[in-house]
């Protein structure tokens, strides 16, 4: 029996990087992953089966995208593999953030197309189970099936089956929020999957990345648990920093950075060293986001307001769980 469903998953950003894969093909991470959801920023999807479709058809932001398309129906092909049937389906899926701007609308979307498929096919799902699949749509995606502060871990076995995310900490446990700066509008030079790909297979970093990370992400978790800022701050900015000095370390270099990322990182520095509580990070592309006490968001949105060029700046707090529901 099918029917129509809905899903709202936030997107996320993570404290500790996920940055290389131990198995390309199903998409499994070479390290874990430490992420905050996000309140503000969103994804939300419907899903129809319905016969008398004979291709996946995806309105992304009310607009026919014909590569999202394509990467949207191969994932429900992993749906239509595992519950044996055949039949395509009408996607609608929204961003309330915009689409190409490093601000990981595919965690959201995935999450977003995960939990509204299987429901609209009524295949149930553990959590563990959900996670697998999404993770197929993008590694950062299982983060998104949580609220609050995630960890992805990265599994040892070949199948895939132990690489899932779980909740450390629902939205209540701390409050922090994330002023995120956006500056540019131009699509990344890119994609995070063929530069993870040219780090693992020529930066000299890539395996002192990967070695390192187990204990990045024991300091983080102590740090959140803690509630313990300043640990946080320095060992997010140390997993960032790291990844992005092996990606810059491939050949050819993968540099996601401009002129305008440089300040706002040395902005950042400048104002915890006067004792502000705040931290940076910085995904797939220049934009900087970042994370501070709440009391700490007013001063620092005054403070980056006056560095030039940043096209947008937007400020959020921690997010709940994804929704879902059944016939809308
Ligand atoms: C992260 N990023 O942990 C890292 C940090 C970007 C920089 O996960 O190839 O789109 O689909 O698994 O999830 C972005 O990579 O990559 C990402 P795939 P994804 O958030």
């Amino acid at each position: 029996m099918f029917t129509k469903a809905y899903a709202k998953a936030h997107t996320n950003i993570a404290l500790i990087k996920y940055w290389g894969k131990r198995d390309q093909e199903r998409n499994l991470p070479a390290v874990g992953s430490i992420s905050m959801t996000l309140a503000d920023l969103w994804t939300e999807t419907t899903v129809e089966f319905n016969p008398q479709l004979n291709t996946d058809r995806l309105l992304l932001n009310d607009l026919q995208d014909d590569q999202a398309e394509i990467r949207a129906s191969q994932f429900l092909d992993l749906i239509r593999q595992h519950a044996k049937f055949s039949l395509h389906a009408q996607i609608n899926s929204k961003n309330n953030f915009p689409t190409s701007a490093g601000l990981a609308s595919s965690a959201s979307g995935f999450a977003a197309l995960a939990l509204a498929a299987t429901q609209a096919a009524n295949i149930p799902m553990s959590s563990a189970e959900l996670s697998a699949l999404a993770r197929q749509g993008s590694g950062s995606a299982p983060r998104s099936l949580f609220g609050g502060f995630v960890e992805m871990l990265k599994g040892e076995r070949q199948d895939g089956q132990d690489s899932v995310a779980h909740q450390l900490y629902d939205e209540h446990h701390w409050p922090l929020n994330v002023v995120i700066a956006i500056v540019t509008k131009e699509a990344k030079p890119i994609s995070s999957r063929a530069a993870m790909r040219l780090t693992t297979e020529s930066s000299p970093y890539y395996s002192e990345w990967v070695r390192s990370s187990e204990r990045d992400l024991e300091i983080a978790r102590q740090a959140i648990t803690n509630k313990d800022f300043s640990l946080l701050a320095e060992v997010a900015e140390t997993s960032c920093l790291k990844m992005h000095a092996a990606a810059m370390t491939a050949n050819p270099p993968c540099l996601y950075w401009n002129a305008i990322t440089l300040n706002l990182i040395k902005e950042t520095w400048d104002l915890r060293k006067k004792g502000i509580a705040a931290f940076f990070t910085i995904d797939a592309g220049p934009q900087v986001k970042i994370f501070c006490e709440p009391s700490a968001t007013k001063c620092i949105q005054e403070r980056i307001s006056q560095i030039e060029n940043i096209y947008r700046i937007q400020v959020t707090g921690i997010g709940p769980n994804p929704i879902i529901k059944k016939s809308v």
